[in-house]
């Protein structure tokens, strides 16, 4: 009820108040129950894997089922994360500032390799 109140004030506020001013209001009501505001209730851990000198690091990372690994490129070359058997791991090539994300819903051991600099290798072992 309060909030059809102050829609109904907004809605006059455009008629007499600048833009600015609206949009000001309109964030300050919305934040106390933006749902963006709070993690969700079943947010997936996130890892991170950097890619520099041609390595990956940490090249054996440890996760829980669910997780979600982002590779980021920050090397001066194009690289893959593709894994050493099966298909868990089938990345493009990523260039330079481009990432490479990957949810693992099973429990196993998953190694993979760079396609382009196979010296490149790293594991993920999901518990
Ligand atoms: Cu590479």
């Amino acid at each position: 009820m309060k909030i059809q109140r102050m829609n109904i004030s907004r809605y006059a506020l455009t008629i007499t108040v600048v833009g600015a001013f609206i949009i000001a209001g309109c964030s300050s009501n919305k934040s106390p129950t933006s749902p963006n505001n709070n993690p969700p209730a079943h947010s997936t851990r996130y890892h991170t894997v950097n890619i520099q000198n041609f390595a990956f690091s940490p090249a054996s990372l440890p996760i829980a089922m669910g997780d979600t690994v982002v590779w980021t490129n920050n090397d001066s070359a194009p690289h893959t994360v593709t894994s050493n058997s099966g298909t868990e791991l089938q990345s493009a090539q990523f260039t330079p500032g481009q990432t490479f994300q990957h949810i693992f819903p099973a429990a196993g051991g998953f190694a993979y390799h760079c396609i382009v600099h196979p010296s490149m290798m790293g594991s993920v072992t999901v518990q």
